[in-house]
């Protein structure tokens, strides 16, 4: 049993996982799967690239919406099923969404899907054209009806990610409000609701850091987990080189009951673009991690992330190693750390 423990997860004894190479010299403890990357490119007709995915325990297996940018270059959102959660059969067809009549409610374009289950129904949210850049929103109980819900924000925002139960009675969703483009700033903001329809009561939570690694933006990533320490978010954060941005994957733990209050923030990036399918791509340099699995008897956690807009790639950490080194090297603002209205 792992010291920190993981009250909102369930036994997971087929998590996908290997241990950490022996001799493996990256600071941090979290170490790439030997055979990344897990989805290569061309996966199915029509679709060139699948990346920034996410997955959830289904039935005796596994179940991702996945990124799947297609032959005409506008993303959209793929089933796909696993048994190992590693090797993953891709449905050839885009998710079906519908209206709350049942009408098909087609997004224009849908990318960074991230898929959260809270009591029996599994959420998905996305980034899709709301009159520019925004977040979309539907619900399934089957993965045969995928209705949607109303768009939580107007535009501009991207990267939302709720948390995998109400606190104090309330769902709680990340995101970071943007402009169009690639947005050369940004923060991550939480935003609380009753119904999943009317959000509010926002709060900051995290400014990009002062670090180089995450100077540029920063922007929510899995699902955060509930620790016995905290909320644990695996988010990413770009830096600006002369060659155009670099993605890298940081760790930060939210207080559990004022989520927008982060307890500890790790000034070194957990992962950041090392493999070839990281460091070339559609385009190079980027780990975006979107979902996590984790196993609440061993503590393993098994990372989805995208890398280089091409591949999913998959990570591994091990809770009571990973929350110790956000700990040890833990250095938080006080935009960190404050409760976020102004
Ligand atoms: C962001 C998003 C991500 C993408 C990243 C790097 O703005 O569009 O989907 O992975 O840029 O290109």
């Amino acid at each position: 049993m792992p010291t920190v423990k993981l009250p909102g997860s369930v036994s997971l004894p087929n998590i996908p996982w290997q241990d950490r190479p022996s001799g493996d010299r990256r600071d941090a403890p979290v170490w790439r799967y030997d055979a990344n990357p897990i989805i290569d490119r061309n996966p199915s007709p029509g679709v060139a690239r699948i990346f920034n995915s996410a997955v959830c325990p289904y039935g005796a297996g596994f179940i991702a919406v996945l990124r799947g940018e297609q032959v005409n270059g506008v993303p959209h959102i793929y089933l796909g099923h696993s048994r190992d959660g590693i090797h993953w059969d891709v449905e050839p067809e885009k998710i079906p969404f519908v209206d709350a009549q049942g009408k098909p409610f087609m997004p224009r374009y849908a990318y960074d899907p991230r898929l959260v289950k809270i009591e029996d129904a599994y959420y998905m949210m996305w980034c899709q054209d709301f009159y520019g850049a925004s977040i979309g929103m539907a619900v399934t109980r089957d993965f045969k009806t995928f209705t949607r819900l109303e768009n939580p924000f107007i535009p501009f925002n991207r990267n939302a990610v709720l948390f995998p139960r109400r606190v104090n009675g309330e769902y709680l969703l990340l995101s970071r409000p943007s402009d169009s483009g690639h947005t050369p700033f940004g923060d991550i903001f939480l935003s609380a609701s009753k119904d999943m329809t009317y959000w509010g009561r926002h709060r900051h939570v995290m400014s990009k850091g002062s670090l180089w690694w995450e100077s540029v933006k920063i922007g929510g990533g899995a699902a955060p987990i509930e620790t016995s320490e905290g909320w644990l978010l695996f988010y990413h954060g770009v830096s600006s080189t002369c060659n155009g941005f670099v993605y890298s994957m940081g760790g930060a733990i939210l207080d559990l009951d004022e989520p927008s209050r982060v307890k500890y923030r790790c000034q070194n990036f957990l992962l950041t673009p090392e493999a070839p399918y990281e460091e070339r791509g559609f385009v190079p340099n980027v780990v975006f991690p979107c979902a996590t699995l984790q196993d609440a008897d061993t503590g393993r956690i098994a990372i989805y992330y995208g890398a280089a807009d091409t591949f999913v790639g998959l990570a591994f950490t091990q809770v009571d190693e990973v929350v110790a080194y956000i700990k040890a090297h833990s250095v938080v603002t006080e935009t960190d750390t404050e409760l976020g209205i102004r």
